[in-house]
C-alpha cells in the first residue's frame, strides 16, 4: 500500500506505523486517519504479524487533531455526520500496539498513545491534553482513560489547565511503561515489541483482551472474564507446548493455534 501521511515497515514479527506529517509535528487529519486504520487493518489481518508500533519523529508523536481542518466546522456539520467517528478504531485491533513517543504528543496524538496498549518514551517526551486552551475539549476518550491512568486531581489539574508534562513527570504518574534516551527510543521499542510477538499471538491476544477489561466492565465480571480466557487457553497446541518445552528445559516453539 502507498501512504501520504504515513510509513509503514516491517521488521520481523513486527509491524510498524511511523506518522510522517513532520511540517505540522504530525498534527492528525481526517486522511492520515484513513491510512491509519488501512495499516491497523492489514497488520491485524497478517498472520505474520504478532505486535505494532505506531511511532512518529524526534520532535513530535502527534501535535493533535489538525486544528485547521476543524476550525471553521459547525455544530451541525459534526453532529450529522458524527466527525471524526472513525478515530477510535485502533480499539478494534486485537494485537498489541506499543505507542513509542518522543517530542510533542498532544490533544489527540496524547490520545492515541492512551489508546495504544504500552507506551514507552524517550526522554524528550511531553504530554498534554491542551483542547480547552483552544476552546474544546478532549474528544477521543482523553478524559476517561487519563483519569483512569493518573487519578481525578491530576488528570483534573492537566486538561483543565491543558499543562504539559515531561516523560519524567509521566513515568512517575504511570502513563509510560518506561523512558529511554532518545536515540534509542526505536530501537527498545523494536525489542519490546519483539519479545511480544515471539509468544503465541492466541495467548497475547487473551491476555490483552483480559487486560482491557479492567476499564470496560466491573472487577467482577472482569475477573470471570478472564477465568474463561484462561480456561480457554487449554484448547490451544500452544498451551501443550509452553508447558512441554519448560518441563523439557527448551525454549517453545509457538505455533499460534
Ligand atoms: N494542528 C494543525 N497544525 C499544527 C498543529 C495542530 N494540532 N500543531 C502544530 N501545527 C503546525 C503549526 O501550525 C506550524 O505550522 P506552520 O505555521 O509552520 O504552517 C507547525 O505545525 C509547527 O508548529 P509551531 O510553529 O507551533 O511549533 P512550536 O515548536 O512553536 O510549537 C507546539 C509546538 C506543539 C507547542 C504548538 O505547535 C502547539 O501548541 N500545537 C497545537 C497543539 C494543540 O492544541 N493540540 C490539540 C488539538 S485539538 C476526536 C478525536 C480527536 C480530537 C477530538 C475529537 N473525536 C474522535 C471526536 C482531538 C482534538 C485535538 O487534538
Amino acid at each position: 500500500m502507498v501512504f501520504e501521511n504515513i510509513i509503514t515497515e516491517v521488521k520481523g514479527k513486527v509491524g510498524i506505523i511511523t506518522l510522517n506529517r513532520p511540517k505540522a509535528l504530525n498534527a492528525l487529519n481526517s486522511a492520515l486517519i484513513s491510512e491509519l486504520n488501512a495499516a491497523l487493518n492489514a497488520y491485524e489481518a497478517d498472520p505474520n504479524i504478532g505486535a505494532i508500533i505506531l511511532t512518529g519523529n524526534e520532535k513530535a508523536f502527534a501535535a493533535g487533531a489538525d486544528i485547521r481542518e476543524m476550525k471553521d466546522k459547525t455544530f451541525d456539520e459534526v453532529t450529522s455526520k458524527n466527525f471524526l467517528h472513525d478515530w477510535d478504531h485502533i480499539n478494534t485491533i486485537t494485537k498489541p500496539i506499543i505507542a513509542a513517543v518522543s517530542g510533542f504528543a498532544l490533544g489527540g496524538g496524547f490520545e492515541y498513545a492512551l489508546l495504544s496498549d504500552i507506551i514507552i518514551a524517550s526522554e524528550t517526551a511531553k504530554f498534554s491534553l491542551p483542547e480547552t486552551t483552544i476552546g474544546v475539549i478532549p474528544g477521543l476518550g482523553g478524559t476517561q482513560r487519563l483519569a483512569q491512568a493518573i487519578g481525578k486531581s491530576k488528570a483534573m489539574e492537566m486538561i483543565l489547565t491543558g499543562r504539559m508534562i515531561d516523560s519524567s513527570e509521566a513515568e512517575r504518574a504511570g502513563i509510560v511503561a518506561r523512558v529511554v534516551p532518545t536515540e534509542k527510543l526505536q530501537e527498545e521499542a523494536l525489542v519490546l515489541a519483539t519479545k511480544i510477538a515471539s509468544l503465541s499471538q492466541p495467548v497475547i491476544k487473551a491476555a490483552k483482551k483480559a487486560v482491557l477489561s479492567a476499564y470496560e466492565m466491573p472487577m467482577a465480571q472482569g475477573a470471570v472474564n478472564e477465568r474463561t480466557l484462561f480456561h480457554s487457553m487449554f484448547k490451544l497446541h500452544d498451551q501443550k507446548e509452553g508447558m512441554a518445552a519448560f518441563l523439557e528445559k527448551r525454549p517453545p516453539k509457538f505455533e499460534n493455534r
